[in-house]
């Protein structure tokens, strides 16, 4: 057999274990202010978006992340009229806020300029909702936003890159008590919270920030399979939104999110639910 003579791209998980993609075609590479943005196509999984050297989304993954990181916030806040994103650069969070005809604002803060560039040109499936007269992209520190914005919003959704480096500062109580002075009554925060497997300690220690701030934390998880351990979980808070009063049903057409894996996304492998009980 011919010998198969290519590039790769991998990310460790640990010392010992990690994900090899194919760069089939490399597509954009860039340093940006903040971080190496690298674009390239995997004969699998299509589109692929590392930021300094993780994989963040893929055109054929992508759903899995961005309908669970939206969907189950927006189908039981009562009346989600006005959402806020921080991070989110690539747009896959934003296209699925804006499905529901209830949000009349969605505000995507994301710091680097570059990843949107980047991501209206290469990323279409994704940056498809830049253009929505509903969105405001602000180029800006989601601290700082937060901190002075005059502005409040019924669901803020952190859709950040891994709690190191310019975003370990958003998984902070201080972070999270500014994020709660912007939410309306009934406001509900959501966030990434990495993966149960490699991750469990941090998901812990964000349980306990969390329960000093809101009444009701909860846990659910989803499938990433280009993610570490592809369990991928997210941390929903509220001080009033029980996160399985299901208030409406969620929009058509989408291909992970669904009422009943919504219900079965909160109920906690024993692994986990027995660690942050
Ligand atoms: N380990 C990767 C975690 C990345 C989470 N954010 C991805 C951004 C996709 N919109």
């Amino acid at each position: 057999m011919a010998e198969r003579k290519s590039l790769w791209f991998n990310e460790l998980h640990s010392p010992t274990t990690g994900i090899v993609l194919e760069v089939g075609e490399p597509i954009a590479f860039k340093r940006s202010k903040y971080q190496e943005i690298q674009i390239f196509d995997n004969e699998f999984f299509g589109r692929v978006l590392i930021l300094d050297g993780c994989v963040m989304t893929t055109e054929r993954d992508e759903f899995f992340y961005h309908e669970m990181l939206v969907h189950p916030s927006l189908v039981v806040h009562p009346k989600p009229t006005d959402i806020l994103i921080i991070g989110g650069g690539d747009g896959g969070t934003l296209r699925e806020v804006l499905r529901y005809k209830e949000v009349n604002k969605a505000v995507l803060v994301e710091l680097d300029r570059d990843v949107i560039e980047l991501a209206r040109k290469y990323l279409p499936t994704l940056s498809v909702s830049f253009s929505d007269p509903r969105a405001r992209i602000v180029i800006e520190n989601g601290v700082s936003f937060v901190k002075k914005t005059p502005e409040k919003f019924d669901v803020v959704i952190i859709d950040s890159t891994d709690p190191v480096g310019p975003a370990e500062v958003l998984f902070s109580s201080e972070f999270y008590l500014d994020v709660k002075r912007i939410l309306n009554e009934d406001g509900i925060l959501v966030f990434q919270c990495e993966s149960p497997i490699y991750h469990l300690q941090f998901i812990k220690e964000q349980k306990e920030i969390l329960s000093d701030l809101f009444e009701n934390v909860h846990f659910y998880n989803t499938v990433v399979p280009t993610y570490p351990g592809a369990l991928w979980s997210f941390a929903f808070s509220s001080d009033s939104v029980d996160p399985l009063d299901i208030k409406r049903e969620p929009p058509a057409g989408l291909k992970f999110y669904s009422i009943d894996i919504h219900r079965a996304a909160f109920a906690l492998p024993p692994f986990m639910r027995d660690e942050l009980a």
